[in-house]
């Protein structure tokens, strides 16, 4: 290192606190820090500037309706299509000829389309559902992975109303089955494969092994040709080509449906406290408001720049910040189909350099890897058009935030850590670029119109300086509406901690503690249920849990999350064989596939350690505490109140070995 650069370093690693640069305050969309007085003084009103960020077939009557609450219902009477929103108003504002998706594929093939072209597409797939039978409020599940065919059928079926259920492309067979069985979904999208790092990955294999976990009858399925002749597959009777079925609709339009700001627009499963993963539930009005404001108060997005959101659409992070969000702000959304080191590691830079990227949005697990790769890579590249820099997902250490700063936004580009959940909607900490400092590693304060609270156990303000949990105290437009079916775990999961329901005061518990600053800035810490966030994907343990113990030979298994210097968190398993059977490699691989069976490659776990007991608590509890810091490598806590405390240091013994 140069001893201009060791300078920096110090410097830099010293510095607790960021001012927005000036030149992007300067050309900020929102620059002024009353916001935060006049949301609160305005409350709920102030969120009409959301929804006039959309345009509304019927004007709404009522901001927010929340005499049924924690049912809350906001603009009530409002009607809208967020297809509409998302395409043919910025066609009818003369922005027909604008880039709305700039797509790149893996293998390096690119495919753009202007906002008349994609409003195009979306209107064929749209009357392709419709020919098929699909109706308003019929649930679709679409199984796809980053092809500009997954934002097409999300944004065709918004346009008739029919909600979308987007399952991660990674996740498994039975985690297919498992979403269509829930939602009695008949309808599915998919495609025969994709590439990873240059491979045909075979997709519609899987796909037919889940539909065969399927309880209902399907009854299409709509299959993307993305592989050609790299993989030949059959079609089952229900089954049609994309391509072939949409060229019986060329040209045909289908008039945006009107939906009720209140129906719903899609459904977003994800992992809880039990091994049931929750169907949240997002509308169309709040939804839609709240993504297309926070893209343009929080990542300062405009209709002229061109924005990246590296994350996957199967996540909320892609549902709100690469496809409603931006699109509903009429801006151009790059897509990327690959992983970042493929073919090398600078892929994503070459990216923002071919496309002269404003805007860049990704994960702390890849700016940790970004940082492992070396400088050498973003060096190799102008990333001057960046202006702003985001991050979500999961909490980013203040040496991977510092990194990110210089080395890919050059100290030029403030940095917005978005703290949010696929059951908000949208982002809910963070600090506003044009206006706050920003401090590496805390979220920063909750947005203007947000009553986030850092709170003890008794549901009381913590003091400066000390930990607890998050609560929101108000509702937001954004939030989910309910579980889908299942009101009673709605409010079991989110509502029974710290509201009154005497009084009807209704908070909301995201699950997650934090530590709260003197400035009343909010440092996340992390979940407080048995839910693992590896590379910023949400994970329930007893998902995993259920997994292996369902593998032939093995009798119980713990499951938790260790520290993982990319991932932040990995999967270790702890397991009990069953009598007679060998504690070998074959049954730790049978473990894995177990695991790899039931959710997918991202479940997979860093190791799996064998051991004749788990330690318990008197009561029978397993004590995950302690195998978490097994697993992190942590000095060990307290293990006197276990009914087997030997167990503990056999483990680790165990771990160290190996
Ligand atoms: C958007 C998304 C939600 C959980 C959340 C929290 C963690 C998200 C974070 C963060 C620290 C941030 N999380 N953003 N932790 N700092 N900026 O990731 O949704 O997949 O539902 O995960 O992720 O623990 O509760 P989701």
């Amino acid at each position: 290192m140069s001893q201009e650069d060791a300078n920096l370093e110090a410097r830099l690693e010293e510095q607790e606190a960021f001012d927005p640069p000036e030149s992007f305050v300067e050309q900020a969309n929102v620059t002024d820090p009353g916001i935060y007085e006049e949301f609160e003084e305005n409350w709920p009103d102030c969120w009409e500037r959301a929804a006039d960020l959309i345009s509304w077939d019927e004007e709404y009557d009522t901001v927010l309706e929340d005499g049924d609450a924690p049912f809350y219902e906001w603009f009530t009477g409002g009607e809208l299509n967020a297809s509409y929103n998302c395409l043919d108003r910025h066609v009818e504002d003369g922005r027909a000829d604008e880039a709305a998706i700039e797509w790149v594929g893996e293998l390096g093939e690119t495919r753009s389309y202007t906002y008349d072209e994609l409003l195009a597409e979306v209107n064929e797939f749209a009357a392709t559902l419709r020919g098929l039978g699909v109706e308003e409020d019929d649930v679709v599940t679409l199984y796809m992975p980053m092809i500009p065919e997954l934002p097409i059928a999300m944004l065709a079926c918004a346009r008739i109303g029919a909600p979308h259920s987007v399952v991660f492309a990674g996740f498994s067979a039975d985690a297919l089955a498992t979403r269509m069985n829930s939602a009695d979904s008949e309808y599915l999208v998919t495609c025969d494969g994709y590439y990873r790092r240059g491979d045909a990955l075979d997709h519609i294999s899987k796909t037919n092994e889940g539909l065969e976990g399927v309880e209902h009858e399907v009854s299409d399925v709509v299959v993307v040709d993305r592989l050609g002749d790299d993989l030949e597959h059959s079609l089952a009777d229900n089954q049609h080509d994309y391509d072939e079925l949409v060229a019986d609709y060329e040209g045909e339009t289908v008039e945006p449906v009107s939906r009720d700001a209140e129906d719903m627009l899609f459904l977003m499963y994800t992992s809880g406290t039990t091994g049931q993963p929750k169907g949240v539930k997002h509308t169309t009005g709040g939804y839609l408001a709240y993504t297309a404001w926070t893209s343009r108060a929080v990542l300062d997005i405009e209709a002229d720049d061109t924005y990246w959101c590296a994350a996957d659409i199967g996540w909320i992070t892609g549902h709100s910040y690469i496809v409603y969000g931006p699109l509903a702000l009429g801006t151009t959304s790059v897509m990327y189909e690959g992983t970042p080191d493929y073919p090398e590691k600078d892929r994503l830079w070459q990216i923002v350099e071919d496309y002269g990227v404003d805007i860049f949005y990704t994960a702390p697990t890849a700016i940790r890897a970004f940082m492992k790769w070396g400088k050498e890579y973003p060096e190799k590249h102008d990333l001057s058009s960046l202006r702003l820099l985001g991050t979500v997902g999961e909490p980013i250490n203040p040496r991977a935030w510092k990194w990110y700063y210089k080395h890919i936004g050059n100290e030029e580009c403030p940095i917005v850590d978005t703290w949010w959940q696929t059951e908000t909607g949208g982002m809910m900490i963070t600090t506003l670029p044009g206006i706050n400092t920003m401090k590496p590693g805390s979220a920063g304060p909750p947005l203007p119109g947000i009553d986030a609270r850092v709170v003890s156990a008794s549901g009381e303000e913590v003091d400066a300086g000390q930990a607890g949990y998050v609560t929101v105290d108000k509702p937001w437009p954004g939030m989910l509406r309910t579980l889908y079916n299942n009101d009673e775990r709605f409010i079991n999961e989110y509502w029974r901690e710290y509201s009154d329901e005497e009084t009807d005061e209704w908070v909301y518990f995201p699950e997650d503690g934090a530590k709260i600053d003197d400035d009343s800035y909010i440092t996340i810490l992390g979940r407080v249920d048995d839910v693992i966030n590896v590379s910023g994907h949400r994970l329930g343990t007893m998902e995993i849990e259920s997994a292996v113990v369902g593998v032939d030979g093995i009798a119980e298994a713990a499951v938790v999350g260790g520290d993982h210097e990319v991932k932040g968190e990995a999967v270790y398993v702890y397991a009990i064989p069953e009598d007679g059977y060998d504690a070998d490699a074959e049954l730790e691989e049978r473990a894995v596939e177990g695991v790899l069976d039931s959710i997918g490659p991202i479940a997979k776990p860093e190791d799996v350690v064998f051991t004749p007991e788990l330690p318990k608590t008197r009561s029978g509890k397993i004590m995950r505490r302690l195998l978490e810091d097994i697993a992190s490598g942590n000095e060990l806590g307290n293990t006197s109140t276990l009914r087997n405390p030997g167990v503990v240091d056999d483990i680790a013994a165990q771990v160290e070995e190996s």
